[in-house]
């Protein structure tokens, strides 16, 4: 392999700077990768998802293409390192949480799974945003990440997107996605010829209505007015006809005939963004001489939804009169495909075109698609009982459950190589193939041997944590992860926080340090996250700054959160929070990562949580606050009063009032404070304080629980040998069986 490597960096290893083995490493994986045979079949997926997070490539392509061990001990012996090599990447950043990671796991999965299927996306610049700190606030600025020489391969296939009164050229890049010693698969992302990344002035301001100039400068470009709705627009559809008429072309080139579509291509609708592509199917269908119904048929046939979401305001509604602006070709389609709804059905809340004049995407998905899923157990029951119960009345036989998945070969392979290794000495590797066999750890569940080294390789991860962000290693590591909102409750924890401040102020220390550890970022118009941020900010500083409790809290808030710092605060993660409002949280995936990597779940019953609580019993998970049953009632009668709650208990009003104290205020700024203290005691739509005391007070049981290390250990092994049902293979493999039958 030196000899390899040497051959490709044309000079010794050992002379070579970082940089230059990373790109002859890239060039290595791609010739491999060339040599693949592409995966084929007769019916081929194609992922339609505005967002992929795939994270760094290198050390997963390297496993995957499985030479990495190989490649970390050539360079060894070169004295260089596999690991230091990779800091040399940039990470692409086209996601913003949850969904465009699944997005990324799944691609891995097929490829891995041998299943023909592509993604198709938007190859944003400047991706989602790169988060600043200044001021204890967040600030936006562009985060490229493409560079000459990365792995976005520039192809010659180009179509002509039409608009109203002018059309946009564009041109697809591919990524090469390789499975886990299994196929090759293809991303393929699409561009504007036109883009001009100078037009972003100042953070990540531009002209939103220079449509030709802006179309794939960001993700999410900030939709607080009307100019950004329409460039959100814009971009949906600029992505579904490049992938409408991309597909298209793939089936004529295969002399597939267009009538046959259904046969030979499905289409997976990943959340409401690619909804469009339903009528421009039927539109360049029709062009080509089909009928509509026979359009409205096939295409039917072949495109399948899933919904990651029961928040009303993240549903997808758009304004007619914005659809007549941006893509008016598109508006008799949708029409007509309303009109037939409303010829069956009088209900409105089936049809498409509501009374006040907006579309509902997931309206049309669920008419014009054969199938609909939810993303865990619990979330899709709550899908068919309230938010899509007319719809599932009207086509029960279209409702099916995907439970979430991860890929293991980044995130525990690639992120925990230590972990890793020790399950295979104790158990053998089938597990990485099949992962259910991790179950086999279960018999080493009083064995103390493995309960100590399950304990050290934590604390090796802590340490190396510790030594990047200066932490205490010897605290308990206590990690929120996730997109900034507040549903999931961020705020909840800073709570917590300011209750432990004042625990350690009056003297009742902690049995142990406590490392609090936040990664999140909001968006750009999101105001009341960002003035959670600079709660969380604050708190940090007033602990830090405070001799009398620095020694025993900490308050972390890393800056610009991504998947590559994900994977180095999963493996060194003690308690993993997933405190969502219970029924707001479809499914979550940061939650399967950490029980994966030894982390003890401290949640609620929401989303996946609930099988995760199945799967490891409740003597390895701690559980508290009011159920989703609970939680819909309070929303359907309108009960929820936060200030009852804030006058009925002296301690909440405590530690809500300490978000306006002059401590805070002091560093903090007075509007953000006081605007995020109103809105819980007035509104909290999210119920912080509904389960402020029960958080606290198992919150308090697990801490307490960590210092009989024995125990904890065995939780952790636990949770390891029961993450197995958590493979993005088995949630792809039921998506195959189920859905797609390639
Ligand atoms: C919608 C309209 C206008 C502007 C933005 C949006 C928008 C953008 C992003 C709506 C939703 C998203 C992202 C949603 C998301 O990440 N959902 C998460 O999906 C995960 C994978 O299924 C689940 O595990 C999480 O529970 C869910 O929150």
């Amino acid at each position: 392999m030196l000899t390899k490597l040497t051959n490709y960096a044309k000079k010794p290893i050992a002379e070579c700077t970082n940089e230059e083995i990373y790109a002859a490493l890239m060039q290595l994986t791609k010739d491999l990768a060339a040599k693949r045979p592409v995966t084929s079949g007769n019916r081929k997926l194609y992922y339609v998802s505005a967002e992929f997070l795939l994270g760094k490539l290198l050390s997963n392509n390297l496993i995957n293409l499985g030479i990495r061990e190989e490649v970390s001990a050539a360079l060894k012996e070169a004295g260089k390192s596999l690991s230091e090599i990779e800091e040399c990447e940039n990470e692409p950043s086209l996601g913003n949480g949850g969904l465009g990671r699944l997005a990324a796991c799944f691609l891995d999965s097929i490829a891995t799974l041998q299943l023909p299927g592509d993604g198709i996306g938007l190859n944003y610049h400047f991706g989602l945003f790169r988060q600043l700190f200044r001021e204890e606030k967040q600030y936006e600025v562009p985060n490229p990440w493409i560079t000459d020489d990365g792995w976005l391969e520039k192809t010659d296939v180009a179509f002509t997107i039409p608009f109203n009164g002018f059309s946009l050229k564009s041109r697809m890049y591919d990524i090469a996605v390789l499975g886990y010693e299994g196929g090759a698969n293809r991303l393929h992302l699409f561009d504007v010829t036109t883009l001009d990344e100078d037009l972003v002035k100042d953070g990540i301001n531009f002209d939103k209505t220079d449509i030709a100039h802006n179309l794939t400068l960001f993700l999410y470009p900030d939709d607080s007015d009307r100019a950004g709705h329409l460039l959100r627009i814009y971009q949906q559809y600029f992505m579904v006809s490049n992938a409408a008429q991309y597909i298209l072309a793939q089936e004529k080139a295969m002399d597939h005939t267009l009538k046959s579509l259904d046969k030979h291509v499905v289409i997976q609708i990943n959340d409401t963004h690619p909804s469009l592509i339903i009528p421009e199917l039927i539109r360049l269908l029709t062009a080509e001489g089909i009928s509509t119904d026979e359009a409205i048929r096939i295409v039917s046939n072949t495109c399948a939804y899933t919904n990651h979401t029961i928040l009303a305001e993240a549903l997808e509604k758009w304004p007619l009169e914005y659809l007549e602006e941006v893509v008016p070709h598109l508006v008799p389609i949708i029409l007509e495909l309303d009109k037939r709804v409303k010829a069956k059905y009088e209900d409105e809340k089936l049809h498409i075109l509501d009374e006040s004049g907006r579309v509902h995407m997931a309206h049309m998905d669920m008419h014009y698609g054969f199938s609909v899923n939810g993303v865990a157990a619990l979330h899709t029951e709550i899908l068919k009982s309230t938010e899509l119960a007319p719809f599932y009345a009207i086509y029960p036989e279209k409702f099916n459950n995907k439970t979430n998945g991860i890929t293991f070969r980044r995130w525990i392979m690639s992120c925990n190589p230590e972990l890793c290794e020790y399950i295979t000495s104790l158990i053998g590797d089938g597990w990485k193939k099949d992962a259910t066999e991790l179950e086999k750890l279960l018999a080493f569940k009083e064995d103390d041997e493995v309960l100590n080294r399950m304990l050290a390789i934590k604390e090796n991860n802590k340490k190396a944590l510790a030594k990047e962000l200066d932490l205490n290693p010897d605290s308990i590591f206590d990690i929120q992860i996730k997109r900034l909102h507040e549903y999931k409750r961020q705020q909840m924890n800073a709570l917590y926080a300011i209750y432990k401040y004042f625990e350690i102020k009056s003297g009742k220390l902690p049995a142990r340090p406590i490392t609090m550890i936040f990664g999140a970022k909001a968006a750009p118009a999101y105001i009341i996250a960002k003035d959670i941020i600079h709660l969380i900010l604050c708190l940090s500083k007033i602990v830090r700054e405070d001799p009398e409790v620095s020694p025993y809290l900490k308050i972390v808030m890393v800056e610009n959160y991504n998947v590559t710092f994900a994977e180095k605060l999963i493996p060194a993660c003690d308690i993993s929070e997933q405190i969502s409002l219970a029924s707001k949280e479809a499914s979550g995936t940061g939650n399967m990562k950490f029980m994966l990597n030894g982390a003890v779940t401290l949640g609620t019953m929401d989303g996946a949580n609930v099988e995760i609580s199945e799967l490891v019993g409740e003597d390895n998970i701690y559980i508290f606050g009011e159920s989703s049953d609970a939680v819909i009632e309070k929303y359907a009668k309108r009960s929820y009063r936060s200030a009852d709650i804030y006058d009925g208990d002296p301690l909440v009003e405590k530690l809500v009032d300490f978000i306006i104290d002059k401590k805070m205020i002091r560093i903090g700024d007075p509007i953000c404070l006081g605007r995020l203290y109103k809105d819980i005691i007035v509104k909290d739509w999210f119920m912080a304080l509904l389960d402020l005391r029960a958080y606290i007070d198992e919150k308090e049981r697990a801490f307490a629980d960590y210092e009989n290390r024995r125990e904890w250990a065995q939780k952790m092994l636990v949770n390891t040998a029961k993450a197995g049902f958590f493979s993005s293979d088995r949630t792809i493999a039921q998506y195959n069986e189920d859905i797609w039958k390639l």
